[in-house]
């Protein structure tokens, strides 16, 4: 591949929900550009993006993938993004490295799942974007109704700029309603025909809504347009450019990508509509190849043999192969190796490339997603794309104890690899826990995990961090004495027991007085206490937010021992709590849930049914307070029973009393494990 100044490059993002037609477009696009020889299909698993083996096992994409293609004296990177929500966080990092956004949308059923998240993701990152109604050719598409549908739902700055000839299996062709031609397509190409007379027909209502749209680009225009003046043909194609690129008009295309009739004047308008990488100026540095050297990485990989590479935006300069660059975000050096041209899974090596391009670098030692590299005398930090809060947790051990530490450093080098997937070891529950963007993603995961590192791994839903308190007050002793020949045990302690308010804690009050319990034995019997708090008295989980007074007691001058009295302190603080009217506390979340009007109702009702305090309904979204134990699997069902439209963020409130029925289950559950010996044994 040559090389390709700023101006001849476009970096460009294909977006739509699953299973519209993306990595199809791509291959298209490709296939067109004369990249491959043939147009492969996703169900065959043989298309240029979908190559990793578990997109190629599912028939979806997972990843965002790169292909160049080369046209007219350009270089169009084109990123074919994953459509299924659970890899929301490939689609956001593909948004900070292009400069347009292709959004694909279904021509039999305009409201995918996931669309507009999608679409709010690209008005997020202000970028110039073209919509493609695709499936022209299926049964039941309806171009018309789906441009009203689109239109209703994002605004009239959407227009149609191509009506489609034909319909269903009769769809052949398009015309362009800007330059007044008709096409007919012909394998790759497109010939040239008159435009059909029912088409004309219709022309005059799109071209309307075409002129509305661009009238609002500048105000000569607007003026001409409410004058009823003739706006030129000329005047409409720059004020497309200049609307297209400051998203006041959104083009509309039709095609059917798999079948490859359309995708072929999609690629001139690229390269007409969207702007070139340096056009832009990012924090003060100048897009420019005279500038010195910066880079931001939107995606790494970890392959079989390859190790990890790592693909970068190249914002200014040039990158050379063998030169030393910082990383900026970990405050290391880098050594450039290769440089990697990659499409798909094809890679080239190039000795250089420049500013507004985008590649591939294999083997940096200390190099994350979403980290910034740098000429190491022209520092420059690029900010992290903001990913969404992970909705789905899992607790993960290894089926093999001696596999621990093994386990803990893969999971460390997946969160370098996805920036959506975390991990973290929760103290209160002792578990190692895990968070992705559905089930989808942590179950991939869990596959890639294993044949990466030869390692089972173990799951459950993480445990829920439930506390145990007291009600009342009360005193309790606590003897231990054992005095069977020899030397014994001799250990005796008086205590009372009292509730405090929330969030306390444990608090231990000394009032021994004349030498009942002799002072050094005082802390073994806090010892003992607060051991046995930690360890949880009625249903294994720590209690708090009590005081335990110390306030008499005896001791035995030949049988006492730090251990007697930690042991006795122990028993006496477990029997005072069981007289103390405990409950078990669980954690409240605050959850806002944001849905389609036509859900509230569905959410709020749900809700309700999971013990949910609903604090506010709004038109679009829903606050309440709930259990955590409730909201375990809430990502994937609400997901369900709002066809993808909805989403939510949960955040510890408080801890609350169980209800009665939960607390006798957690009661019964402990005891249980501790006739079998299990882990309640601490
Ligand atoms: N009839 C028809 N089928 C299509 C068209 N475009 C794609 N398909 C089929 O729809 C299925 C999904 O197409 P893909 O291109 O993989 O869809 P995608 O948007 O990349 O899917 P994800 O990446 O998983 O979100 C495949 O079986 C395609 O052959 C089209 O225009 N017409
Ligand atoms: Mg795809």
């Amino acid at each position: 591949m040559k090389e390709y100044d700023c101006q001849q490059l476009r970096n460009v993002g294909v977006l739509g929900h699953n299973g519209v037609g993306k990595t199809s477009l791509v291959e298209a696009l490709l296939y067109n550009a004369g990249v491959t020889s043939r147009l492969g299909i996703t169900n065959d698993g043989n298309t240029v993006s979908d190559y990793d083996p578990e997109e190629i096992k599912r028939k979806i994409s997972i990843h965002a993938t790169l292909a160049p293609l080369e046209y007219n004296g350009h270089k169009i990177n084109l990123i074919d993004t994953p459509g299924y929500i659970d890899f929301v966080g490939e689609v956001i990092s593909t948004l900070r490295v292009v400069e347009g956004a292709i959004m694909l949308f279904d021509a039999v059923n305009a409201t995918g799942v996931g669309s507009e998240t999608f679409w709010k993701q690209i008005s997020k990152h202000n970028l110039p974007r073209i919509i493609f109604i695709n499936r022209l050719d299926k049964e039941r598409a309806n171009f018309e109704s789906t441009v009203n549908i689109l239109r209703d739902k994002f605004g009239k700055h959407l227009t149609p700029v191509m009506i489609p000839i034909g319909s269903e299996s009769g769809f052949k062709g398009l015309v362009d309603i800007v330059a007044n031609k008709a096409y007919l397509f012909e394998g790759k190409g497109l010939a040239e025909c008159e435009i059909p007379v029912d088409v004309a027909d219709l022309i005059p209502s799109y071209k309307e809504m075409l002129l509305e749209a661009v009238a609002e680009v500048d105000d000569t225009l607007l003026e001409e347009y409410l004058d009823n003046k003739e706006i030129s043909q000329e005047e409409i194609s720059q004020a497309l450019v200049k609307g297209v690129q400051e998203g006041k008009v959104v083009p509309i295309f039709g095609g059917s990508a798999s079948k490859n009739l359309g995708p072929q004047l999609l690629t001139e308008a690229i390269l007409k509509w969207f702007p070139h990488p340096c056009q832009r100026e990012i924090m003060g540095r100048k897009p420019a190849t005279a500038e010195p050297f910066s880079a931001y990485v939107f995606k790494t990989v970890i392959e079989p043999h390859m190790g990890e590479i790592s693909y970068v935006r190249i914002y200014s300069g040039v990158l050379t192969s063998g030169s030393s660059v910082q990383n900026l975000s970990r405050a290391s050096t880098e050594r450039i190796g290769q440089i990697l041209i990659t499409c798909g899974k094809t890679r080239t090596e190039v000795a250089k490339a420049s500013a507004g391009d985008l590649v591939a670098l294999p083997k940096l030692k200390n190099t994350r997603t979403s980290d910034t590299l740098c000429n190491t005398h022209s520092p420059i930090l690029y900010p992290e794309a903001v990913m969404p809060q992970s909705t789905v947790s899992l607790a993960v051990r290894p089926k093999s104890k001696a596999d621990q530490e093994k386990m803990a450093l893969g999971l460390s080098s997946f969160t370098r690899e996805d920036p959506t997937f975390k991990m973290h070891y929760d103290p209160e529950t002792k578990e190692t826990i895990i968070s992705g963007m559905g089930d989808v993603h942590l179950e991939i995961f869990l596959r890639k995990f294993k044949e990466r590192y030869g390692i089972e791994i173990e799951t459950s839903p993480p445990r829920i961090p439930y506390k145990e308190t007291i009600h009342s007050k009360t005193k309790a002793q606590g003897k231990y004495k054992k005095q069977t020949g020899g030397r014994g045990q001799y250990g005796d302690t008086w205590i009372e027991i009292e509730p405090l308010p929330r969030g306390r804690g444990v608090e231990f009050v000394d009032k021994i007085v004349g030498g009942a319990i002799p002072r050094n034995y005082i802390p073994s019997v806090e010892k003992g206490i607060r051991e046995a708090a930690e360890g949880g008295v009625i249903a294994g989980y720590p209690s708090v937010d009590f005081k335990v007074t110390l306030y008499d007691g005896s001791y035995h001058e030949v049988d006492s021992s730090d251990m007697a009295f930690k042991i006795a302190g122990s028993m006496g603080f477990k029997k005072a709590f069981q007289e103390a009217h405990p409950v078990v506390l669980e954690p409240i979340v605050r959850i806002e849930v944001s849905v389609p009007p036509q859900y509230v109702g569905e959410v709020v009702s749900d809700l309700n049914k999971r013990h949910g305090h609903i604090e506010s309904i709004k038109e679009d979204g829903v606050t309440a307070q709930v259990p955590l134990a409730e909201i375990s699997n809430y990502s994937t069902d609400l997901r369900s029973f709002t066809h993808g439209t909805g989403s939510y963020t949960a955040l510890f409130s408080h801890y609350q009393e169980v209800m009665p029925k939960t607390q006798q289950d957690l009661m019964s559950k402990y005891q249980a494990e501790r006739e079998k010996g299990g882990r309640a044994e601490v």
